[in-house]
């Protein structure tokens, strides 16, 4: 048995007799030469040739190949595009071959796995099919690259932690209370009572910090009862949290976060920067720091004068600002994330610090990624009496968040955090039109399947 070969390894290797495996592509099946496409894991595509072709047997043939020949032709004339298939044959470099210089003189063509002939997804299929049928559209390059960046943007960003000693954390996804607002909120019955899913790990990310954990950090799913179909919402999605203790200020949590992007993109930008140039004709930019940082308030103005107004004065910023500060941004210091920071205490949550001189403000930010937010920090209250007002304050039960503000009564250090959304800066840094394209299985107000 010959040894199984990535497809992507094969330029690099002599010619001779090699064995791959994936699923076939395209067949060409002429007369006397029959041509396959076959593609693997590794991404890459090799053209597969039957020069053998036998369309009948001679009976009165004593060639003993004559029968191998046959079976061989006829398998491939028979074939549909998506089989899994193992073949073995001679690997012959040549440089007419445009798909990767090299193709393969089939000796044995083996079906493992026979497809449906009737595709459910073609190459113009529209973003529903696609993700009806996800493991399909997943097989195109494209789609294997987003994970494979996925793969090591997350690899880079736990180094980061795992150098400064965070400890990785599972918290629970059922819950008891809401984690943010009611708002958003997926309730369901859970034996006699009522659970929440989680909306983000934060009040238990928390408690890392009452558990003198230091840093923390978690890459989970997230849960939002939030009904709009936009490019950039799913009830489901992976957030990308971490909470450490002994900050001064959110500018602490603002450092850290920079110093994670750029070594998640510096990751991406080595590993796949050749393949995502290739693949989608981008290029990955490493982003310089420190990344630019405006007070909202200002942020309102500098928008203002763009001709944009921010609907309610005491709101947040919306995507139509989001987008105009961006342009700003990228006009003034050309850069493409920009921190907004201390959120009015209206519209960010009870647990926020506040400004030491002024409680209407929060020590808080948003990061936006070309015009997109793509995270949300701060600092949080750690004084008991302070947080309880806060709790009250925002009108909330203060003995359905009992479990949580325990965590603040027996000690705890200064600490800050930020939530980012995975989706997010993968179909932006990827220039990708939805979370859709860039999340393993969506999950939508209307999509529960597969
Ligand atoms: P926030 O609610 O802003 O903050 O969420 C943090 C980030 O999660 C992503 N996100 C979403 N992604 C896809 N679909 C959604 N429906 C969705 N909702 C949010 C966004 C967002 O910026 N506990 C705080 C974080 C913290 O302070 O640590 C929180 O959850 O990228």
């Amino acid at each position: 048995m010959i040894e199984r070969v990535l497809i992507s390894e094969l330029a690099g290797r002599e010619d001779g007799p090699v064995s791959v495996s994936g699923w076939v592509e395209k067949v060409r099946d002429q007369r006397y030469v029959q041509f396959v496409v076959l593609r693997d894991e590794s991404g890459q595509a090799v053209q597969l040739v039957n020069g053998g072709v036998v369309r009948e047997l001679d009976p009165n043939s004593e060639d003993p190949k004559d029968p191998a020949r046959f079976e061989r032709t006829t398998a491939i004339s028979e074939v549909a595009t998506g089989s899994f298939v193992t073949v073995s044959g001679e690997l012959q470099h040549n440089e007419r071959v445009k798909l990767g210089g090299v193709e393969i003189q089939i000796d044995e063509f083996n079906v493992i796995t026979k497809a449906d002939p009737d595709t459910p997804v073609q190459p113009d299929s529209g973003i529903d099919v696609r993700l009806d049928w996800r493991f399909l559209d997943l097989r195109r390059p494209e789609q294997a690259l987003i994970f494979k960046v996925q793969t090591t943007f997350l690899h880079a960003l736990r180094q980061v932690w795992i150098d400064r000693g965070f400890i990785e954390v599972q918290t629970p996804k059922l819950m008891a209370s809401a984690s943010e607002s009611r708002a958003e909120l997926f309730s369901l019955e859970y034996f006699d009572t009522t659970a929440y899913l989680a909306q983000s790990p934060q009040l238990f990310k928390q408690m890392a910090q009452a558990a003198g954990f230091g840093g923390i950090f978690e890459v989970g799913p997230a849960f939002r009862a939030d009904p709009s179909f936009t490019s950039r919402h799913a009830t489901e999605f992976t957030s990308i949290d971490c909470e450490f203790s002994w900050i001064d200020s959110h500018e602490d949590v603002m450092q850290l976060h920079e110093e994670l992007i750029v070594a998640g993109f510096t990751a991406v930008k080595e590993k796949h920067g050749a393949e995502i140039e290739k693949l989608f004709g981008i290029t990955v930019e490493v982003p310089s720091t420190p990344f630019p940082r405006i007070p909202l308030a200002e942020a309102k103005e500098i928008v203002k004068e763009r001709g944009y107004e921010v609907p309610r004065a005491d709101a947040d910023m919306d995507p139509e600002g989001e987008r105009q500060i961006h342009a700003y941004v990228k006009e003034k210091y050309g850069h493409d994330f920009v921190f907004l920071t201390d959120y009015a205490t209206s519209i960010r949550p009870f647990y926020h610090m506040r400004h030491a001189d002024n409680n209407e403000l929060t020590c808080s930010y948003d990061l936006i990624y070309r015009g997109t937010e793509i995270s949300t920090g701060a600092q949080r209250e750690h004084r008991i009496e302070v947080l309880e007002e806060q709790v009250k304050e925002k009108g909330m039960d203060p003995a359905e968040l009992k479990f949580y503000l325990d965590f603040f009564r027996h000690g705890v250090p200064p600490h800050g955090g930020f939530g980012m959304g995975l989706a997010r800066v993968l179909m932006l840094m990827l220039e990708q039109a939805s979370i859709r394209e860039v999340t393993y299985l969506f999950r939508g107000p209307t999509r529960l399947l597969p």
